[in-house]
């Protein structure tokens, strides 16, 4: 592979907005970041280590042909969150819904759907794999996360992107039962990893999690956060809620859910 040795600062002052965004090789920068280092090194992330060194970090999923996708695809976890907030979105066809990208960044971002649908898109057909036991083949289209990430800045204490729901899957008195997910930064620059509003050539639907989901295909089923609102960048994952990065981490199952 070639390396640039571009440092994280130059890389972010140097790209804009734009499609020469996607052309830099997120995962050649990061190589020489030492704090996503240390994350790789850290004992308790060993599948994720096997997985990156049998494959190499910056390896694809498979993607499919259009004939493969799947005639139905299931709707697992929240259908449609119960809220007021949420009907309201949609309601108005998500005209008022926004994107947040705030924390630690130089510059937090709101996007409208609009917004995100003039940006550079990725498509992909890539299988769904749910721990559950179940697959299914899509085909996804949206903004490469690592192009939003990079239009708001991350500063250098940036090690996760936290990505905030609408939906609360267990209802609870403290909030605790809201949906939520996180992937370092490694993940957030592969180029699979997108922000989806588009699903089999249509709108996300309410079920797949309009008006925008995460895809981040190198990971199981419950990786995929639905409804997203917001994008926090964090420097730990321990202060959030259970404390394990997620909502079915912090119910037992694995941070790194590779396939
Ligand atoms: N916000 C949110 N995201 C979520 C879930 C959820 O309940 N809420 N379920 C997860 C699980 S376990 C799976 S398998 C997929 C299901 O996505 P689908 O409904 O589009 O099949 O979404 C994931 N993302
Ligand atoms: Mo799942």
């Amino acid at each position: 592979m070639t390396v640039q040795l571009f440092t994280r600062r130059r890389f972010l002052i140097g790209s804009t907005l734009g499609a020469s965004a996607l052309t830099l090789a997120g995962c050649d920068v990061l190589e020489h970041n030492e704090q996503v280092g240390s994350v790789i090194r850290s004992a308790e992330n060993l599948t994720m280590r096997a997985q990156r060194l049998l494959q190499g970090r910056d390896a694809r999923a498979r993607e499919f042909g259009e004939t493969e996708i799947s005639p139905s695809f299931r709707v697992n976890g929240t259908s449609r969150p119960d809220s007021e907030d949420y009907a309201a979105l949609v309601e108005n066809g998500f005209a008022d819904w926004r994107l947040k990208i705030d924390g630690l960044v130089d510059r937090p971002q709101e996007f409208s759907l609009a917004d995100l649908k003039t940006l550079p898109s990725r498509t992909q057909i890539t299988r769904h794999d749910c721990v559950e036991g179940w697959s299914a083949i899509g085909k996804w289209t949206g903004v490469p996360l690592g192009l939003v990430l990079t239009a708001a800045g991350l500063k250098p204490s940036a090690h996760f992107a936290l990505f905030h729901c609408a939906d609360e899957l267990e209802k609870t008195l403290d909030g605790s039962g809201r949906y939520y997910e996180s992937i370092d930064l490694i993940d957030a620059f592969h180029p699979q990893t997108i922000l989806a509003y588009a699903m089999n050539g249509k709108d996300l639907t309410v079920g797949h999690g309009a008006p925008l989901r995460l895809r981040v295909e190198r990971q199981l089923g419950y990786k995929q956060a639905k409804y997203l609102m917001r994008i926090e960048l964090v420097d730990s994952l321990g202060a959030f809620w259970g404390g394990n990065g997620g909502y079915w981490e912090d119910r037992g199952y694995e941070w790194y859910a590779g396939i």
